[in-house]
Parts: C-alpha cells; sequence; structure tokens
C-alpha cells in the first residue's frame, strides 16, 4: 500500500519540494498551510489522489486537532511526519525585538510543532512504524548575533527531537532531525517582513542551498532501511562554514 506523509508548511520552500520529492517516491502526501490556493496548486499539480490538503494554522491547537481529526479514514495511516513549518520574524538586538516577533517565533517553531507532533503522533503509533523528521537550522546548533529568538526556538526544536528519540524508541518510531544552513526559499522574505531586495542580499555571493537539496536528503533519510535512522544532520552550502563565516566573493 502506498505510505502516507504529513508535511507542514507545503505551500513554499523546503515543504513544497519535499512534498514533490516525497510524492515522486511513491508517498501520498498530507500537505498543510495557511494558503489554501497553493496547497491547490499542489494538489492540481500532483494529482487529486496524490494529495489531500489541510488548512490551519500551527498556532491554534484545537484548529491543529480538528485538521488532523476530520481525516478521512483512506488518509488516516500516516507514517512521516516532517515538520517543517516555521520562519524567522526579524532580526535584531535583543534590546530592540519585538514581542510580537518573538511570540510568532516560539508560537509556530516550537508550540506549533509540539501541536502537530501530539495530534499525529496516534496515526503514527496506528500505523505500528513511523518516522517523525523535524526541520531544526544551524541556528539550533549555533547563536548569532541578532538572531536571539529564532536560535532560541531551533535550540528548542533541537531539543525537542533529541527528547522524542527517547521517548518514542520503544515504539519503533524514528525521530530524525534535519539542520540546514542557509537556504534560498521565502524564508528572508518572512523574516525582513516582505523587503525582498533586502532578502535577496543573505543569498548574493555565493551559491546558496535549494528547497530541492533539503528535499533530497529527506527523502533520503526517510527511505533508509527499517534498522537505519539518520539522527541528526547538519546540512550547509560548500561556502557556509559555520552560522556567521560565509565566503562571500
Ligand atoms: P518558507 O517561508 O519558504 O516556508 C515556510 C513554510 O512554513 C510555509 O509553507 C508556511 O506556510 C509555513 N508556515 C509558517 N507559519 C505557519 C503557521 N503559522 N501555520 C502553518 N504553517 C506555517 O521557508 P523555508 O522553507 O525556508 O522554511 C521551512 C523550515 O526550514 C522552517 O522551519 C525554517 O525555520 C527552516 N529552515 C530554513 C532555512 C533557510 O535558510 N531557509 C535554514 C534552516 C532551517 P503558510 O505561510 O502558507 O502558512
Ligand atoms: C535559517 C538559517 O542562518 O538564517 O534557519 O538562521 S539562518
Amino acid at each position: 500500500m502506498t505510505k502516507i506523509a504529513l508535511v507542514t508548511g507545503a505551500t513554499s520552500g523546503i515543504g513544497y519540494a519535499t512534498a514533490i520529492e516525497l510524492a515522486s517516491k511513491g508517498y501520498r502526501i498530507i500537505a498543510t498551510g495557511r494558503r489554501k490556493e497553493r496547497l491547490q496548486e499542489l494538489k492540481q499539480k500532483l494529482g487529486n489522489s496524490q494529495v489531500y490538503p489541510l488548512v490551519f494554522d500551527v498556532r491554534d491547537k484545537d484548529a491543529v486537532q480538528q485538521a488532523i481529526d476530520s481525516l478521512p479514514e483512506e488518509w488516516r495511516a500516516v507514517e512521516v511526519l516532517v515538520n517543517n513549518a516555521g520562519n524567522a520574524h526579524g532580526l535584531s538586538p535583543i534590546q530592540d525585538g519585538s514581542l510580537d516577533d518573538w511570540d510568532a517565533m516560539i508560537d509556530i517553531n516550537v508550540k506549533g510543532l509540539l501541536y502537530v507532533t501530539k495530534a499525529v503522533l496516534p496515526l503514527l503509533q496506528q500505523a505500528q512504524k513511523g518516522h517523525i523528521v523535524n526541520i531544526g537550522s544551524i541556528a539550533g546548533q549555533e547563536v548569532y548575533p541578532n538572531g536571539n529568538v529564532y536560535c532560541a526556538s531551533k535550540h528548542a526544536v533541537d531539543a525537542l527531537s533529541k527528547a522524542m528519540r527517547m521517548d518514542l524508541v520503544q515504539q519503533g518510531i524514528k525521530v530524525s532531525e534535519v539542520n540546514p544552513g542557509l537556504v534560498e526559499t521565502e524564508f528572508s522574505d518572512v523574516r525582513f517582513k516582505g523587503d525582498t531586495a533586502k532578502a535577496a542580499t543573505v543569498y548574493q555571493g555565493y551559491e546558496p542551498l535549494q528547497a530541492q537539496d533539503i528535499a533530497e536528503l529527506i527523502s533520503f533519510i526517510v527511505t533508509r532501511p527499517a534498522h537505519v535512522n539518520l539522527a541528526e544532520v547538519l546540512v550547509l552550502p560548500t561556502a557556509q562554514a559555520s552560522a556567521t563565516i560565509v565566503n562571500k566573493q
């Protein structure tokens, strides 16, 4: 039977590319995000039987649970959960940070990941095997100037990934964490609140990773044999040596 993967944040960037890549490997995809029209486009692109769109905001725990509860029987045997939805909001010294930005990053990147995991876990347990792939970041391994709360949120993803692996090992559920460096997506547009010129400078002067690079890595991770778990992967552009050291020409 075709395996089912639920990918959060499938409306753009890493999540969108992952949905397409996993579909190409034969997975049926439950694709989630807030932008309904983009999920519909994905469904049109991949085919009605291949994609089940679920529109919800990961910050709303009731909406998350209702969305998962609403899945029809033929879409409930989820084997792979890719916890990808997330963003940075702002890039300011702590003394200038916006409380709304802080709330957004903690509510989406940390609490949202928890709400989705809590709602989907019974489905993974029902399938009696499962794989959770959390998208962390190099920002969860290091802290960089002005990254404060985003880095804290991704450090939390790192801690939760390790903790989930411990708590779920007895149930045979794999937990992997993918920690990318700089990937050219809508990430910086969101961080800089639609200032696309400023966002573009983040990816200039070197060759950044593309969403497809991360999608292929996620696909590799979830297609390993049953006894193999790639627990943590740090993946960087060749030009990047650390969160702050990038060889820009
Ligand atoms: P994008 O901005 O391109 O994609 C972010 C995705 O998250 C969108 O699909 C968006 O969907 C979804 N999302 C954001 N907020 C919410 C919300 N409240 N409820 C539901 N879905 C939400 O960025 P990326 O693809 O780059 O980011 C994906 C993940 O990768 C994030 O966790 C990010 O932290 C991480 N990452 C990114 C790196 C990079 O350099 N780009 C590097 C390391 C990690 P919608 O707006 O439709 O709701
Ligand atoms: C995204 C990469 O370096 O902007 O997590 O934090 S970085």
